[in-house]
């Protein structure tokens, strides 16, 4: 748990400096290597560590727009995420996605800009693992800002009253960009709403990798024995602004503070030091997790772009409606003009 949470926090640090280049200094999103948004979960990795770790490669997990932390924890491969949130043609979508549209078929792992998309292709998961009699799980990450979406409600009804083996994953770190939780939730514990579906909810009011460990061994452990779902809830820290490049204008420097100051990856260093484990062997994880990480950036920075022609492949409508590939007719367009 501890190197996957390095990894994803070393790794995001990585690509900060490489969205900044070209970007500022009057901040234009379009500019530099990775052009458009880039959500970063400094902050939240403990949620994803906790629970991928009782994973199988089998195993779904669908993640939402702010995706990295999950997708390092679930083993999606570094080198060719890093590629597709470069845009390159060797990346998970051939460059396509970015880095919200992260695919990799190899683990089972998605993810979506759509807040709570992921939550109905899980349940098809747990639906397809009990048809194929698989014990096979599927767990849906999502913010607490997406837990009144419908897409969430009616999958959390479907799971239970299939006795689904899924696994919601709440993570909230308290702020839906600019919108705090209580001016959209009346309840403070998102795990209620597991009541209205007859199954069991749970919250993990601090976030210590270790509680969310066990607790996602309980409702994993329950999925895989074919005894339905569980919502679990995991309090986290937004660390830094919903996007790269979001003032937070809007956020209380005492909420900012407090996030900084709660840092769930020096929480489990200390545990692991009060366990035993010598300092040279956590200094040697983090040691690996920036070689592993410096490496997949620098492999991904030399790929190849995809050519414009390429932008026609893999697409449902090829080519797109009211797009050809033949040079447009003057006849048609009008004549003499
Ligand atoms: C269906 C839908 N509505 C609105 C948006 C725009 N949007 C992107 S992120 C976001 C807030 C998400 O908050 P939360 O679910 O708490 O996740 P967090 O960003 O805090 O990780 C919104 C409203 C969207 N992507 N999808
Ligand atoms: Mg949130």
């Amino acid at each position: 748990m501890f190197e996957d949470m390095v990894t994803a926090r070393y790794y995001e640090e990585r690509l900060q400096e490489e969205y900044l280049e070209g970007k500022q200094p009057a901040f234009d999103i379009s500019a530099g290597p990775i052009p458009g948004e880039l959500h970063l979960a400094a902050g939240q990795e403990a949620a994803a560590a906790g629970v991928c770790r009782h994973l199988r490669d089998s195993d779904t997990v669908t993640a939402p727009h702010r995706p990295h932390h999950v997708a390092i924890a679930k083993g999606v491969d570094l080198k060719r995420m890093t590629a597709e949130i470069f845009g390159r043609r060797t990346g998970l979508s051939k460059g396509k996605g970015g880095h919200m549209h992260l695919f990799d078929p190899d683990v089972n792992f998605a993810c979506s800009g759509i807040i709570a998309q992921g939550c109905p292709p899980a349940v098809g998961a747990g639906l397809a693992a009990t048809k194929r009699s698989e014990d096979s799980v599927a767990v849906a990450f999502l913010g607490e800002g997406a837990i009144s979406q419908g897409a969430f409600l009616e999958s959390l009804n479907l799971a239970a009253v299939r006795e689904l083996p899924v696994i919601f994953v709440v993570e909230d770190n308290d702020w839906a960009i600019s919108m705090p939780k209580d001016r959209v939730t009346d309840v403070d514990d998102g795990s209620q709403r597991a009541g209205g579906f007859d199954m069991p909810g749970v919250r993990v009011d601090y976030d210590d990798a270790t509680a969310v460990y066990d607790a996602a061994k309980e409702a994993i452990g329950r999925a895989r024995a074919g005894n339905g779902p569980t919502l679990l809830e995991v309090q986290v820290h937004r660390r830094m602004g919903h996007f790269m490049g979001d003032p937070e204008s809007y956020r209380p420097d005492e909420d900012k503070e407090a996030a900084q100051e709660r840092d769930s990856i020096e929480r489990l260093a200390a545990d692991l030091r009060s366990e035993g484990v010598a300092d040279d062997d956590i200094e040697e994880i983090r040691e690996r997790a920036r070689d592993r990480v410096d490496e997949a950036i620098e492999w991904a920075k030399d790929q190849p772009e995809p050519g414009p022609e390429e932008a026609y492949e893999d697409v449902f409508v090829n080519p797109p409606s009211g797009v050809t590939t033949e040079e447009p007719s003057h006849e048609l367009a009008g004549g003499d003009d």
